[in-house]
């Protein structure tokens, strides 16, 4: 008999469903009906291109992580005590539904806020929860964290959140990775520029405070001071300008007011520029001529930098730099942020957009804790909010201001049910916990933002434990709490099959069996070569920003230095960016063993001048504080960063640092213009050399 040897288990497609650009098409081993083994990025996809981030590829260690929710379960101790015991799901949903119209009856339906976010970004999955928000006219949803500095900022000036295609970076001259962690947050990025660098010899410049893995690959990384990115580009303009890299004819056919902004940029030299940024003048004088003299040059743009009080004001100034050079007009030039604006979505039958009510308040994701805490500025007129419903995030870990977050959701007079797969912290203040399936457990329908497919995911294996999808909660409880809409009677299947259909797509059958869709609409309109998104087709170098946002007043006309970050002190001298750390994924994957093992423990990294100025030494504690809080955590000297700033990679646990208060606990939670958000990077703070006593010592270990 030959031996054939071990049968290889099936793969089966599904989409990667957590918070990143990269929506990687994926390929499953399925062991058995309920247990899967590797998962493997899908080679046939031209985005994804076979390389996934090493976390997702070892999956099978969150979905069957013995941590996993297996039962519903009521809160039997004092609130975020731990103490809890195991419900049906039947006795669970009731509680919720009592709970939900209690509210309802003593303060009216917006004392119920539903507040959800992207921890997984199916459509249905993720959405759905604005169905049951819309049809029983509970507290709306602003949802700020991540995009709301970011987009606005780009939209402002094309007019539309899309650009170049972004496979095209392959084919690119030079890639500015600018403001992104590629090699951690978004891999395939790194994928598609390499190519290009191996290729065609294309350059790659990282633009970026600290030397972080995409830094390290770069041939030019400019470590420029958080939140100084409007003043970098307005001295490099300042250079295309002078020194005859402006594409005036492209200017003039397709930008408002070029004459304007070369005016303004006279005085925006580069010793201007690298008096804020803290760049030498030479280095911002390389950058500004190799992206002059390169026609291929591609801008992508990521959310890191725009994460500042003047975001949106440094994101619209990158994106300048397109259309001074007129690198738009070229394959591989251009520049790319996000393809929200290519999927033309009717999502009526997800979120009961028939049925909104537009006189229901919205109250900001950011701002829980104010909104929890009673702050009238968030609630207006309106009543608390004693009842709430949470899936797909973890505001008690994520959220900026945690001490005023705390405080919100210990309130005795507040319900909480969150739906979730682990026990994360924000389910440990729960009242009721519901276990959630994962991805490989339920049905969803996915769009790439960094890329242009569309995806099914299918249920590959059994639910674990108890655990139901978040579309089977809406529909119970919206039948518990009398919400009618026809989406409630549909199943996830049926509810993608419309929606694709609605949007003018592909139905989910086909879809489900080509694997996925490619949307990428032609060069002419990526390029905005038939104009840009604006009435008379210009880009805007002086963006009309109360068109992106409600809080316009005082931007500036025209790219610049926004002043209006929190600049260092001599309180506060030092500046915090908080960047996503590779081996989790915001707050998830903080319970995953490997994960955990590789980024260690909460650490600050401190350039070892400034350490030594401190008598901080490696692996010595830090405490960092500022008007809101302090934390403490270990150091780890770096010579990576300019002196000043300082990084921690996040979103660790609370309770992973040696005093329970996370890294959020120093971040603001003031709403950034135009349009809100979270100021994740733009911290200013004093730092505090601490001995370790043997008390503290002994509490320094790193949670399991
Ligand atoms: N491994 C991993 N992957 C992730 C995430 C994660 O937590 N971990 N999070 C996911 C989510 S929700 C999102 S939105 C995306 C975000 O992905 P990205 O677009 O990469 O944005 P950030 O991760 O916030 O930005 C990271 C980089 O921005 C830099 N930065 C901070 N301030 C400034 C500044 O003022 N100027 C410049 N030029 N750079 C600055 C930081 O130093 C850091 O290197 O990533 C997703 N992918
Ligand atoms: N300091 C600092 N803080 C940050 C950031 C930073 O860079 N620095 N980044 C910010 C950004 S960009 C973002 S987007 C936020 C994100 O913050 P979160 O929204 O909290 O992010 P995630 O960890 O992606 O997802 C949260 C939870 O969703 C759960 N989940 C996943 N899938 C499902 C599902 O199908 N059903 C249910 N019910 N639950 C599910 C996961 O178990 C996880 O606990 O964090 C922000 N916070
Ligand atoms: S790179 Fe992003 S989309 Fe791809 S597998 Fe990792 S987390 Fe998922
Ligand atoms: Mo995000």
């Amino acid at each position: 008999m030959p031996d054939t040897g071990p049968v290889k288990p099936e793969r089966h497609h599904s989409v990667c469903p957590h918070d990143c650009p990269s929506t990687c098409a994926l390929a499953v081993e399925r062991l058995d009906a309920r247990t899967i083994g590797r998962v493997y990025g899908d080679p046939d996809n031209a985005y994804t291109a076979g390389v996934i981030c090493a976390k997702v590829a070892r999956y099978a260690e969150r979905t069957h992580h013995p941590d996993r929710l297996k039962v519903p379960l009521r809160r039997s101790g004092p609130k975020g005590s731990g103490r809890f015991e195991a419900i049906s799901w039947e006795q669970a949903l009731d509680t919720v539904a009592e709970a939900c119209l209690r509210a309802e009856q003593k303060h009216g339906s917006q004392a119920v806020w539903p507040y959800f976010y992207a921890g997984t970004m199916g459509l249905v999955q993720r959405d759905g929860i604005n169905r049951l928000r819309h049809a029983k006219k509970y507290s709306g949803f602003f949802q700020t964290i991540c995009v709301n500095l970011a987009w606005p900022g780009f939209i402002a000036g094309t007019g539309a959140l899309r650009g170049s295609d972004p496979r095209e970076m392959a084919e690119s001259d030079l890639v500015v990775i600018w403001g992104t962690n590629a090699a951690a947050t978004q891999v395939n990025v790194m994928h598609h520029a390499t190519r290009a660098r191996k290729e065609r010899g294309a350059k790659i410049v990282v633009i970026d405070p600290y030397r972080n893995a995409t830094a390290e690959t770069a041939d030019l990384h400019l470590m420029l001071r958080p939140g100084t990115d409007g003043a970098l580009a307005c001295g490099v303009m300042h250079v295309l300008f002078k020194e005859g890299f402006a594409d005036r004819a492209y200017m003039a056919r397709y930008t408002d007011v070029p004459d304007e902004l070369e005016r303004h940029l006279e005085s925006r030299t580069p010793a201007w520029a690298a008096a804020i940024t803290g760049l030498p003048v030479q280095e911002i004088l390389d950058f500004a001529r190799l992206y002059g003299r390169t026609k291929r040059s591609f801008l992508r743009l990521g959310y890191g930098f725009t994460r500042s009080r003047n975001g949106a004001v440094n994101m619209h100034a990158a994106s300048c730099l397109a259309a001074v050079t007129g690198a738009w007009q070229h394959r591989g030039g251009g520049a790319f942020h996000n393809n929200g604006a290519i999927y033309h979505w009717n999502k009526t039958m997800i979120e009961g957009l028939d049925v909104v009510d537009p006189s229901i308040r919205l109250l900001d994701q950011s701002r829980v804790g104010a909104v929890l805490t009673g702050d009238r500025r968030d609630l207006g007129d309106g009543p608390p909010v004693t009842a709430m419903l949470i899936q797909n995030t973890n505001p008690m870990v994520v959220c900026p201001d945690q001490n005023v977050v705390r405080a919100g959701f210990s309130r005795e007079d507040l319900f909480t049910c969150v739906h979730e797969q682990f026990l994360t912290e924000t389910a440990l203040m729960a009242d009721i916990v519901l276990p959630a399936t994962t991805f490989l457990e339920h049905d969803d329908l996915y769009q790439g933002g960094g890329h242009q497919y569309i995806q099914i995911g299918r249920k590959l294996i059994e639910p674990v434990g108890e655990a139901r999808e978040n579309h089977y909660v809406i529909r119970e409880l919206a039948r518990r709490v009398g919400a009618s809409h026809p989406g409630f009677a549909m199943t996830a299947w049926e509810l993608i099959d419309w929606t694709l259909k609605a949007s003018g797509w592909p139905d989910a059958a086909t879809l489900a069996a080509g694997k996925w869709h490619d949307c990428q609409p032609d060069f002419e309109h990526t390029h905005y070569l038939n104009g840009f998104k604006h009435p008379d087709g210009k880009f805007r170098f002086a963006p009309n920003w109360s068109r992106v946002g409600k809080q316009a007043a005082g931007m500036p006309r025209l790219p610049d230095h926004w002043e209006v970050i929190e600049t260092a002190t001599d309180e506060h001298p030092f500046r915090l960016v908080t960047a996503p750390a590779r081996n989790y994924l915001n707050s998830s994957f903080t319970e995953t063993p490997t994960s955990i093992a590789r980024e260690a423990r909460p650490t600050v990294m401190i350039h070892p001048e400034d350490a030594g100025a401190l008598g901080i030494v490696e692996g010595g504690l830090a405490r960092l504080g500022n008007r809101r809080g302090s934390v403490l955590l270990h150091a780890r000297l770096f010579d990576g960063v300019q002196r000043g700033v300082i990084v921690s990679e996040s979103v660790w646990p609370n309770r992973a640092f040696i005093e329970g208060k996370g890294i959020n606990t120093l971040t603001g939670a003031d709403s950034p213009s135009p349009n809100g958000g979270a100021a994740f990077h733009d911290i200013a703070v004093w730092v505090r050399g601490e001995n370790a006593p043997a008390a503290r010592a002994a509490a320094e270990q790193i949670p399991a």
